[in-house]
């Protein structure tokens, strides 16, 4: 290799989680129900029956976990809050001891000189909102922002992040049914769609309102699309599915605008248009002050629209390495949609390795994907791209969602038996690149 690519000496380095995916604890401390708890509680909606009422243990074994954050060295670390502990009924007044296990949590980063940086809703929508229509329901969006003002007010955090991943919401919660609230029906999606993005709108003007100096953004997972051969067809394809992918999502926020390719096939399957009142793009188009962007893999589909998959795959069915898509979306978000700094929220892949006999993981695959995606992010800071940090999904193995406890994104193995973190290999090379900032 020639000579390594050097980081910015002011580049953050860090590794995100999420609250249902790690905390566990579910029924403590006047912690109410969520979507997932629900979801996860029908049979076969989840691998092997498993759910969140443990996961990772962070809810009590936080502090060790922050020790290991300040041992890899991190600047920063990604948490998000979970709506149903702040506000068990997703309205009305705070719960005090959910609030105070984020402050205790934050004064522990602070302590030991990591970034917070919060997500306000990563998908533990409070059950007794969705009893009410959920993302369907206008109504939510106006909680959220109630709800996001009760955070705001209560923890000292500069960097805050709405939504995570709408498009996730809306494609694998209300569109194909693999994810909480587990409903296949496009007409609804893409109504929850706009008052997912209303929410994000409206948090952040209530945070600008109040609080001078901090910053919010979405935290959107990003999707390249390119087509799989060079026929008109295929090209025309890749570009409704960017429509879907991205630009449904950057576009209103950027641009105050919907896409009009987009929303006229949207129109063709429900009433979308019809819930998008006066003011309501306004709100949407609200300035952000930072763009969480999240890659994970590129998206090549056919002339008849299908995805094919031309990479190397994962245990993750939908995630196909490509490094090169990482560099791609970045120079791309920040030729069409210049002006805000990005943040890479999320980057990662699952892997089954697991302590040998001498207590190593030995995660190479990891490592690689790892180091092919930083180099691929250098070049796109290279070719203009303004990212200010990058932060690894994720710090522990945790809940994977509908693919439960099977698949591990972590950087630090779990034995969810005893709760034992071990390091994994992948870890310890992190741990050099952050203290060294450059890429060998
Ligand atoms: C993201 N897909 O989810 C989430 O933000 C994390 O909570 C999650 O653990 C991580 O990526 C790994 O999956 C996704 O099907 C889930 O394309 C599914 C998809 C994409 C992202």
């Amino acid at each position: 290799m020639n000579s390594p690519a050097r980081f910015p000496t002011d580049f953050v380095w860090g590794a995100s989680t999420a609250a249902y995916q790690v905390e566990g604890a579910t029924t403590e401390d006047g912690r109410g129900p969520s979507v997932w708890d629900t979801f996860c509680a029908v049979p076969g909606n989840v691998l092997d029956g498993d759910n969140g009422d443990q996961a990772a243990d962070h809810y009590h074994r936080y502090n060790d976990d922050l020790d290991l954050i300040a041992d890899l060295g991190l600047g920063s670390y990604r948490f998000s809050i979970a709506w149903p502990r702040i506000q068990p009924t997703g309205s009305g007044k705070a719960n005090q001891k959910g609030l105070d296990f984020y402050r205790r949590l934050v004064d522990g980063l602070v302590e030991r000189g990591i970034r917070p940086m919060a997500t306000l809703f990563h998908w533990d929508l409070p059950q007794a909102l969705q009893d009410r229509g959920g993302w369907e329901n206008r109504d939510t969006a106006e909680r959220f922002a109630e709800y996001a003002e009760i955070c705001f007010d209560a923890l000292e955090i500069r960097d805050w992040l709405t939504i995570n991943e709408p498009k996730t919401v809306v494609d694998c919660g209300y569109r194909e049914g693999q994810h909480a609230p587990g409903f296949k029906d496009d007409a609804r999606a893409f109504v929850a769609c706009h008052h997912l993005l209303l929410a994000h709108g409206l948090a952040s003007r209530v945070l600008h309102e109040r609080h001078a100096g901090r910053r919010i953004g979405p935290a959107l997972n990003l999707h390249p699309t390119y087509p799989a051969d060079d026929t008109p067809e295929a090209l025309e394809a890749a570009r409704h599915q960017d429509g879907l992918e991205n630009r449904l999502y950057l576009d209103p926020i950027f641009k105050g605008s919907y896409p009009e390719d987009t929303l006229r096939w949207i129109s063709e399957r429900g009433p979308m248009a019809d819930y998008i009142l006066d003011g309501d793009l306004a709100v949407i188009s609200e300035p952000i002050d930072i763009l969480g962007v999240q890659y994970y893999t590129p998206i090549f589909v056919d002339a008849k629209g299908e995805r094919v998959f031309l990479h190397e795959r994962t245990q993750a069915e939908w995630l196909e390495v490509y490094p090169e898509g990482f560099h791609d979306i970045l120079v791309r978000v920040q030729r069409d949609y210049p002006g805000v700094p990005m943040i890479i929220t999320e980057n990662g892949l699952p892997t089954e390795d697991a302590p040998g006999p001498d207590g190593r993981v030995r995660d190479e695959r990891r490592i690689t994907f790892l180091r092919d995606h930083l180099a691929a992010m250098h070049r796109a800071m290279e070719d203009g791209a303004q990212v200010e940090g990058y932060h690894v999904w994720s710090l522990l193995d945790n809940f994977e969602w509908a693919q439960g406890y099977s698949q591990r994104f972590g950087i630090v193995y779990v034995d969810y038996s005893t709760q034992k973190r071990t390091p994994k290999d992948s870890a310890l090379w992190y741990r050099d690149v952050v203290k060294s900032g450059e890429l060998r």
